[in-house]
């Protein structure tokens, strides 16, 4: 059942101009995730949307075929073209495909937009196991763009990547959740999507406190393409919106549970998690 009690975000009247957000990313042509999971993300939580494209994948449900990467420079540019002229309230991060392009954003957010809330998703692969970061560029990940982030929100293969921790007991999540805090990001939410059992729990790690998000687990048939893009999305709306961090978090986590309860099949592998939920309620 659709929890229609999901609360949703602030409506802008029609005519005013609605928060605006960034999402710097790769775009996903079977229209699961990526820039297209967040740009539905966006829209149903009535924020403005702006794209800064860092590659573009050809894949299907089955997985990534090919990836063909923006200049890093251009990226940059696409950045600055939009924040010079319309303004962004917030930013995320998905995709970013090599160290340059990172190394280009943090330069970028570094030296005009250091005071802008910043989520860092750090997408190293696809859930088809296709790299989407080269390995090179981890480095660059940890020591210039995590630093840079209001909050950052890796699953636990990410953890893993990152930090090195392996294991999942509460020692050791602790462990990699003060990592992320001494690369210097504001928060980190490590994901237990990835986690087994029958609950889903997130846990949020600031300087001064923890804070467990737990949902149930839904069986949906891996119909799940797009989960982690969608959250880290509504987590920058809702900031966008205003929300203090923590509650930004929890509305995210709320809002993605909907849309992996109503996730579709689509093609012949892994069918998307579904913001489109939100237009079978009543505001
Ligand atoms: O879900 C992570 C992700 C982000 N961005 C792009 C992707 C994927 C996963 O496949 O393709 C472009």
């Amino acid at each position: 059942m659709l929890n229609n009690t999901c609360p949703i975000l602030p409506l802008t009247p029609l005519g005013q101009t609605p928060p605006t957000v960034l999402t710097i990313a790769g775009s996903d042509s079977g229209g699961g995730a990526g820039i297209q999971a967040d740009l539905r993300t966006f829209a149903l939580l009535g924020v403005h949307s702006l794209v800064a494209v860092t590659a573009v994948t050809a894949q299907n449900t089955l997985g990534v075929e090919d990836i063909c990467t923006i200049p890093a420079p251009f990226v940059r540019q696409q950045i600055h073209t939009v924040h010079t002229d319309i303004g962004i309230g917030a930013a995320k991060t998905g995709m970013l495909a090599h160290a340059e392009i990172i190394y280009q954003i943090a330069q970028y957010w570094k030296e005009h937009a250091a005071h802008i809330p910043l989520v860092v998703d750090p997408v190293c692969a696809s859930m088809h196991g296709n790299p989407l970061l080269a390995v090179e560029a981890l480095d660059t990940l940890r020591h210039e763009l995590i630093p840079l982030a209001t909050l950052v929100t890796p699953n636990l293969d990410e953890v893993a990547l990152i930090t090195g921790i392996t294991s999942h007991d509460p020692t050791a999540l602790n462990e990699a959740g003060q990592y992320f805090l001494e690369l210097g990001a504001q928060a980190v939410l490590l994901k237990g999507g990835h986690n087994t059992g029958t609950e889903s729990t997130d846990y949020l790690y600031t300087s001064r406190q923890r804070t467990e998000f737990t949902s149930p687990r839904y069986h949906n048939n891996g119909n799940d393409h797009g989960g982690g893009d969608t959250l880290a999305a509504a987590i920058t709306a809702a900031l966008a919106h205003g929300y203090p961090l923590d509650s930004a978090v929890a509305f995210a986590k709320e809002w993605v549970s909907n849309c992996i309860q109503a996730a579709y099949s689509l093609g012949a592998g892994h069918g998307p998690v579904n913001a489109m939920w939100r237009l079978h309620t009543q505001p």
